[in-house]
């Protein structure tokens, strides 16, 4: 059995992510077997580790626990969800990933991409999404659409203009850095539009996959 694909999506909080999750489950579940998942999260512990993650009382955690505790979920969600999903066959679309990591923890908290590496090599050995969809958002557009949800910030989202600003940055440079597996699509745009961009790179990649497989 072929192996499945493994698809991420991210972006800063507000640029879309969770609607257009719902694009690609409907375009891809007709064609495959689809999961999906988010980060941090995607198990009973991961989703433990998310509630400490956001939680305000931990404001003053350091970026290294920050780190650490991110990892420990990501650990837990690659070994008994991601791979073995991957394994049997199915494709698993993720809501945020390592690309995350090194633009909030690296680019936004200021830890030293080489300290990331490390992390990254020790849990996450060979897997590498297949296709990562980057929401592009400038921040004046992210500040407009938080306000208009009205929720209480949680503990990120009530980071400086500045912090969020660097995200960004960061998020662009690893697009920048790795062209063919992330697509970066512009979020400050009316939806339909956005979403006939994701469209279509669903669909380019569904095709090239198809002929690497019956190639
Ligand atoms: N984090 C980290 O630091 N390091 C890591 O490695 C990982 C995560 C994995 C939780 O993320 C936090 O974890 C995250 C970074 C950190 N915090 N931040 N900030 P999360 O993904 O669970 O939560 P989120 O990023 O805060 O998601 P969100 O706020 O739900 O945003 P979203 O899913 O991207 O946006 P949305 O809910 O789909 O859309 C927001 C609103 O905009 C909504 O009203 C939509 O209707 C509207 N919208 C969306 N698109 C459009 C367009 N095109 N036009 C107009 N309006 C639109």
């Amino acid at each position: 059995m072929a192996k499945g694909r493994f698809i991420t999506l991210e972006g800063l909080d507000g640029s879309g992510k969770t609607c257009n999750m719902g694009l690609i489950q409907k375009l891809l579940v007709p064609h495959y077997t689809l999961i999906c998942t988010r980060e941090p999260g995607g198990t009973k512990l991961g989703e433990g580790i998310r509630g400490l993650l956001l939680q305000h009382q931990n404001a003053a955690m350091e970026p290294l626990t920050e780190l650490l505790l991110l990892a420990a979920a990501r650990h837990e969600h690659i070994s008994k969800l991601i791979v073995p999903a991957l394994n049997d066959g199915h494709w698993v679309l993720c809501d945020r990933f390592f690309d995350a990591t090194y633009a909030y923890q690296g680019s936004g908290r200021g830890l030293h991409p080489d300290t990331i590496r490390i992390v990254e090599a020790l849990i996450q050995k060979d897997l590498q999404p297949d296709l990562t969809i980057l929401l592009d958002l400038p921040m004046e557009i992210r500040l407009s659409r938080i306000k208009h949800r009205g929720n209480t910030l949680d503990r990120f989202e009530s980071q400086s203009y500045e912090f969020f600003e660097r995200v960004r940055q960061g998020y662009l440079e690893r697009a920048k850095a790795d062209p063919q597996r992330v697509k970066v699509v512009g979020a400050n745009r009316p939806l339909d539009l956005v979403q006939q961009d994701i469209s279509s790179i669903i669909g380019k990649f569904c095709e090239y996959d198809k002929a690497k497989t019956y190639d």
